[in-house]
């Protein structure tokens, strides 16, 4: 940013003097936008595959349609019931959907659009008779040129996996030499460690950890050495774990026990940070199976307890209640080893985003990261990406505006700076200096 300075020599020209490059007013919109439309992001947070994984990469206008939150909308513009619709197959459940989401209604929620912009992207039509032209499409694809084009129309250069060393659909891959794309990168998933002990230590123990059920004796250091392996077998960006809105830290919990004693200390050792995915209520409908959650607002003493505790380690934090946001800032203000990002799952809405991404700018400046897609199935990537632009560019746009107004200003390269800082170097800084 460039300090405007008041020419004296003419004084019929008061105000800024124009520094080399500093754009006027009305400039800045159109350069926010180029900049914004020219960057290519990293996806920091997601649940696709690379091609290595084979079918539980999902991708194609089936697994777009049958996606948990178009299920969810779904079963309220349909008589079907829950337990008939888990009987049909992947492709009547898809023209259900279709049927009840984007012919009988408008498609105009934020996930039931999002197909229509992949659609679009595509060049495929997208009125009531485009479902079989769509198939027609995506069945003449192969994956890995696939994956280059829709990377390509989302603007991404890569994106970060949700990897689970106790899934028994993932671990064969891993075992077999794992994955070398560069454009998916690996994240150690722990849910099943950190809140699933009591049903998942069995397989550890599976896999030659000598770990018991109260996690006693040989445990921890055990647990550690099953990071240690998985730290070699993924090469993780870093850990990861999605805690409930009643989540505490410190309690007298199997989570805190394995967090503060084995799972914070590896992140050290590692040098890669631990996310915290904090405010998600499980299971409120079971019936609606992975749509089944629900959101609550958190404690965040637990993070401010955890930030203050362990200040050689990073937490790269997202939280699911709009209620947490502004409170998760103040947090990021206090402590410089905490990094927010994202607007997740519910928050995903432009009214919302724009919300919680002012609110970062007005207090952190451009030290956070403000999005990832947490996209579940390829081509989604299109949409949340192309979201995320046209919600951020007016954001961007009103915050020059405001400097500009009171005096300061920015070239295009200072956009620039500012976009990748938020979108690339905060994440790559976050996830490669080591720790201490
Ligand atoms: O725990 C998580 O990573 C969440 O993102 C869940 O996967 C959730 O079901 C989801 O897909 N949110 O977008
Ligand atoms: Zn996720």
């Amino acid at each position: 940013m460039h300090m405007a300075t008041t020419s004296v020599k003419h004084p019929e020209v008061k105000g800024r003097s124009r520094a080399a490059g500093l754009l006027g007013g009305e400039q800045i919109r159109s350069a926010v936008e180029e900049v914004l439309a020219s960057t290519q992001f990293i996806d920091i947070h997601t649940h696709l595959f690379s091609p290595a994984f084979g079918k539980i990469g999902l991708w194609g206008i089936d697994e777009l349609l049958t996606y948990h939150y178009l299920e969810a909308e779904f079963f309220r513009s349909s008589s079907m019931k829950p337990d008939n619709y888990w009987k049909l197959s992947k492709k009547e459940k898809a023209d259900a959907i279709w049927k009840a989401l984007f012919v009988e209604n408008s498609p105009i929620s934020e996930a039931t659009r999002g197909i229509v912009a992949v659609l679009q992207a595509f060049d495929l039509p997208t009125d009531a008779s485009a479902l079989a032209e769509a198939r027609r499409f995506f069945e003449a694809q192969t994956i890995e040129t696939h994956i280059r084009k829709v990377f390509e129309l989302a603007g991404i250069s890569s994106v970060v996996m949700t990897n689970d060393p106790l899934d028994a659909e993932e671990v064969p891959t891993w075992m077999n030499g794992g994955q070398k794309d560069s454009q998916f990168q690996a994240v150690l998933r722990l849910d099943r460690i950190l809140w699933g002990w009591s049903q998942h230590w069995q397989e550890l123990a599976r896999q030659g950890y000598a770990v018991d059920e109260r996690a006693t004796g040989k445990s921890v250091a055990e647990v550690r050495r099953f990071l240690e392996d998985w730290n070699a077998r993924m090469r993780p960006l870093y850990m990861a774990v999605s805690l409930s809105d009643e989540f505490q830290f410190p309690d007298e919990s199997m989570t805190s026990k394995i967090l503060s004693e084995a799972i914070l200390p590896s992140c050290r050792e590692f040098g890669i940070p631990m996310s915290l995915m904090i405010g998600v209520r499980r299971q409120v409908n079971p019936a609606l199976r992975l749509a089944g959650d629900a959101v609550g607002r958190a404690d965040l003493r637990a993070l401010e307890n955890l930030c203050r505790t362990f200040p050689d380690n990073r937490f790269l934090v997202s939280v699911l209640s709009r209620e947490n946001q502004h409170e998760l800032c103040v947090y990021a203000r206090k402590f410089s080893n905490l990094m927010p990002f994202g607007c997740w799952w519910f928050l995903n809405n432009p009214s919302i985003v724009e919300e919680i991404t002012r609110e970062r700018i007005e207090m952190l400046g451009t030290s956070f990261i403000p999005q990832h897609s947490d996209a579940r199935v390829l081509e989604q990537v299109i949409y949340k990406w192309r979201n995320t632009r046209t919600t951020l560019a007016p954001i961007l746009t009103n915050s020059y505006r405001l400097l500009h107004n009171d005096g300061g200003g920015v070239t295009k390269q200072d956009i620039q700076r500012d976009v990748n800082r938020m979108l690339r170097t905060n994440f790559e800084n976050w996830t490669k200096l080591s720790a201490g």
